[in-house]
């Protein structure tokens, strides 16, 4: 957020303070803030003007300036009620130099999965792209994806939900999938040159509205939730995680319901069936197949009954 907004804001929610003093302790001049407080009512923040001067009643539960209010990481915000995909848009951005940007939107008209599969996103959700530029080479790059799944699982379980992680890539509530990752990036052989991580919430939406009984949202296991505090949540995860990246592999172990299950792996060349025994840096996951521990790299996972 543009940091002077910010500090006005700031100032609000601890007032009242009135126009003058406002105009004093930001050095800004009364007309300046005029116009910040009418912009930050335009944007949804309830802004009470008494006697006593102004203050911050309440703050809208999605949005831009709202995500980037407290938010504890350096990510500018750029929010959209209604987006093709915030992929799509991310990637435009990093192509023209961006980076620690997050696009945000309330709905996709056109959001995409991975091997270019549709993914429905409908008004209510939170739908995600955090654009980064890190020194990594290309094959790193799925660590940037489980970080993602990590920072999740942890912001959803704080609104009361067991969510599990289920390799490579969903967030899972009972074997249904809440959220779907997509990590695209674009680079020379030992350089990325940007990434974007894509992370869809099914939150707010009626399950009537996704595409079949495998999918939940946060609304049918819980009520609606703060999409505002679960956002901050989530990038503030990823911001530590992808700061330290030891970390990230350990805390995927601890939420993932892959491991120790039996999985039937469709990877672009062939079909592995076994025990998903350990995951490995960058992403890799050991499956014992009973003849040979395979390493896979990608593919489509399903989780199978002991019987399968
Ligand atoms: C994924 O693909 O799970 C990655 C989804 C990434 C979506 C985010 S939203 C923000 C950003 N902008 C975008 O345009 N994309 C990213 P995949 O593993 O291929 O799963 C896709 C499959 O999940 C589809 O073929 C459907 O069967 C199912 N599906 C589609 N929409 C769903 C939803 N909202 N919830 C649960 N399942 C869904």
């Amino acid at each position: 957020m543009q940091e002077r907004r910010e500090r006005v804001l700031h100032a609000l929610a601890s007032g009242p303070i009135s126009g003058p003093e406002l105009a004093e302790k930001l050095d800004i001049s009364r007309a300046a803030v005029w116009k910040h407080v009418e912009t930050l009512r335009q944007g949804g923040f309830e802004i009470e003007s008494t006697g006593k001067g102004y203050s911050l009643i309440s703050i809208p539960e999605f949005g831009g300036p709202t995500i980037e209010f407290g938010l504890d990481t350096s990510y500018d915000v750029e929010y959209h009620d209604s987006i093709e995909s915030t992929n799509k848009r991310a990637r435009e951005l990093a192509t023209s130099g961006e980076s620690n940007l997050v696009v945000v939107a309330d709905e996709q008209t056109g959001g995409r999965g991975r091997l270019d599969r549709e993914w429905t996103s409908p008004s209510g959700g939170i739908w995600l792209s955090i654009v980064l530029r890190p020194a990594i080479p290309p094959h790193h790059a799925p660590i940037y994806t489980l970080a993602g799944a990590v920072a999740t699982t942890r912001a959803i379980r704080d609104v009361g939900v067991d969510a599990e992680i289920k390799w490579p890539n969903d967030v899972l509530c009972d074997e249904q999938k809440l959220v779907g990752i997509l990590t695209e990036m674009e680079g020379e052989a030992d350089r990325i040159s940007w990434l974007v991580v894509g992370i869809g919430i099914n939150a707010n939406v009626d399950t009537e509205e996704l595409p079949n009984e495998r999918a939940t949202s946060l609304r049918e296991l819980v009520g609606d939730v703060n999409r505002r505090e679960l956002t901050q949540k989530l990038l503030e995860a990823f911001h530590e995680l992808t700061a330290d990246r030891e970390e990230i592999i350990p805390a995927w172990r601890e939420l993932s319901s892959t491991l120790g299950k039996r999985v039937r792996i469709e990877t672009p060349s062939e079909t592995i069936v076994g025990k998903a025994v350990d995951i490995e840096f960058p992403g890799t996951l050991l499956v014992d197949t009973g003849a040979e521990t395979k390493a896979v790299t990608a593919g489509d996972c399903e989780h199978l009954r002991p019987a399968d």
